[in-house]
């Protein structure tokens, strides 16, 4: 039996604003924090139902807006495995999170019991934790009253990174097994990430000092123990450090403002010198770019692109040297957000996959292939070594020195990466130890190969639900007619390639550009854009595209995007 009364006492404590709706999106539900009250109390319960389901396996709160503005909030729910909830369970959140009064949330509560089958006398185990936003602490004491209601046995793992959160779901579910993931602690994670790390780079130059940019989030925190567990082997120097400090996380810094703006966050730009490397996380660490200044003092951007091509070529590699390139297939997903340059390179090279925005779906795609890279542009991703391909590194019998030093490296990268979810400290080592190995600086990375001129642009609407997408959201369905007039657009420009999709995260369209040359038979432009000359016809082609988005959307005229 459910414990109504219980519910019901807390439920009268955590009412449902009634002008709102809510929805399990992207990466769970995210909006203004202020307004996530009763959303959070009720995930509490509902994580401690997904428990019980999974015959009481310890499943994941992480309460983040990751890259969203300060005000925002968001919480997203973490599976056994350490992977994004089960996609079935997204609709029970949104429809539990809906209940217009605590009456409607219990009939809802009882009726998913019955339609999920749920073994009621299970245990039901969570971890749960949260990033440095000032709306935290009264979200995670409405969370805590969810697990109270229900009597779930909760552990608090405080304020820490996502991808440390998931690890612990994962380390916490496999411990004592023959999977276990390592010890289910940050000390176990930071643990795991340095030993392999230091074993990969043995022997190698010690790199120069790297920027960090941590959003002034929480990698701050992690960023900064790292630096312990590292100790002598990667000097790393923290900057946008400031969490407690309101209304400046995610503010003119952070990896999406990097990717986003395509420039340095300002307060990194008296700190660096020509050649020298940098990185920003965002407000949850789960994702990370790259950039450095080239010779003239130029901003390089080195995205997740640029990363998934740098990783994916040297796993080849190294799959090749350890003589298993007949047994181990590396394959490559991404999504329409990928610059166009990077997936011919790697195409060229490996199978390419295209899945929807969203690190589910790529980590979905990911699983298909015994080794998958998986790289959003915008800096969230990882490498999945299948099961069977890491008990084939184990028990591979290598015939030279030189196959086994090329297995012991791929054994050190499936301990170094965290498999479960994009993780920017985790993803930073790797990008490190391929360059040391390389012995490649930013520029004969960036080298690789040469970034479409792109540009992003957010258009806010009225209603984004009234844009709908399909073949990997390259093509819009709705609102009609809108993709033609884009396609009769997208062929003025050579290299041109535009889509448009809403977001899952944030209340707007975004709309996505490329474009090398304007063709002579378009004429002038009626926009002005000040931006380098490679840049203008990508700059202006996404510009055109979001104001039809923006005519389309019946927006006012006077704050049409420009
Ligand atoms: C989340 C997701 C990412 C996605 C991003 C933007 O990132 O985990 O997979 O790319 O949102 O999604 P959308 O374009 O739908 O807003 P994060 O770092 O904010 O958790």
């Amino acid at each position: 039996q459910l414990p109504l009364n219980a519910i019901k006492h807390y439920s009268d404590a955590h009412s449902k604003p009634p002008d709102l709706h809510f929805q399990y999106g992207t990466a769970g539900f995210r909006t203004l924090g202020n307004t996530l009250d009763s959303v959070i109390f009720r995930v509490g319960i509902l994580a401690g139902l997904r428990s019980k389901r999974l015959d009481g396996k310890t499943i994941g709160v992480m309460v983040t807006a990751s890259h969203n503005p300060e005000q925002d909030n968001g919480v997203k729910l973490v599976d056994p495995r350490g992977e994004m909830l089960e996609a079935s369970w997204e609709a029970h959140a949104t429809l539990l999170a809906n209940a217009s009064s605590t009456d409607a949330f219990l009939e809802a509560l009882t009726a998913l019991v019955k339609s999920t089958k749920i073994d009621l006398s299970k245990p039901a185990r969570v971890v749960y934790a949260r990033d440095t936003r000032p709306s935290g602490p009264a979200l995670i004491s409405a969370l805590e009253d969810g697990f109270k209601a229900l009597g779930v046995e909760a552990r608090d793992a405080g304020i820490t990174t996502t991808p440390i959160l998931h690890y612990l779901v994962k380390a916490i579910n496999t411990k004592g097994t023959n999977e276990s993931y390592g010890e289910d602690s940050e000390d176990g994670y930071f643990t795991k990430l340095s030993t392999s790390f230091k074993k990969l780079v043995a022997g190698k130059a010690r790199p120069d000092p790297l920027i960090i940019d941590c959003a002034n989030g929480v990698g701050a925190h992690a960023g900064a123990k790292l630096i312990e567990y590292l100790g002598d082997s990667f000097p790393l120097v923290l900057e946008n450090t400031t969490t407690s400090t309101p209304g400046t996380l995610n503010e003119s810094c952070g990896a999406d403002f990097v990717k986003t703006m395509q420039r340095l966050p300002p307060t990194l730009a008296n700190l660096m010198k020509p050649g020298q490397r940098a990185c920003s996380l965002d407000g949850d660490a789960d994702r990370l770019m790259y950039y450095y200044l080239d010779e003239r003092g130029q901003f390089r951007m080195l995205d997740g692109d640029k990363i998934a091509a740098l990783v994916a070529a040297f796993i080849v590699e190294l799959v090749k040297l350890a003589g298993l390139d007949s047994e181990i297939k590396v394959g490559v997903v991404q999504t329409a957000y990928a610059n166009g340059a990077s997936t011919k390179y790697l195409a060229e090279r490996l199978p390419v996959k295209c899945v929807p925005t969203g690190v589910k779906h790529l980590h979905h795609a990911a699983e298909h292939y015994d080794v998958g890279v998986y790289f959003e542009a915008n800096g969230h991703g990882t490498v999945l070594f299948s099961k069977s391909t890491q008990d084939k590194l184990k028990s591979h019998e290598p015939s030279t020195p030189a196959q086994s030093t090329a297995l012991n490296h791929l054994i050190n990268l499936t301990q170094l990466i965290n498999q479960t979810v994009g993780d920017a400290l985790s993803d930073m080592l790797l990008v490190e130890v391929v360059l040391a190995h390389k012995s490649y600086s930013g520029v004969e990375w960036n080298s690789l190969y040469a970034d479409l001129p792109n540009r992003l642009v957010k258009v806010v609407v009225g209603d984004r639900n009234g844009f709908k997408t399909e073949d990997a959201e390259r093509r819009l369905v709705s609102p009609p007619g809108l993709q033609t007039k884009i396609d009769d657009l997208v062929r003025r420009y050579e290299g041109g390639r535009s889509f448009v999709r809403p977001s899952g995260t944030e209340d707007v369209v975004r709309v996505y550009a490329e474009a090398v040359v304007k063709s002579q038979a378009d004429g002038g432009s009626p926009y002005f854009i000040e931006v380098t000359e490679t840049y203008k016809f990508a700059v202006e082609l996404a510009f055109r595209v979001a104001g039809l988005v923006y005519d389309e959307a019946g927006g006012d005229p006077s704050r049409r995007p420009k």
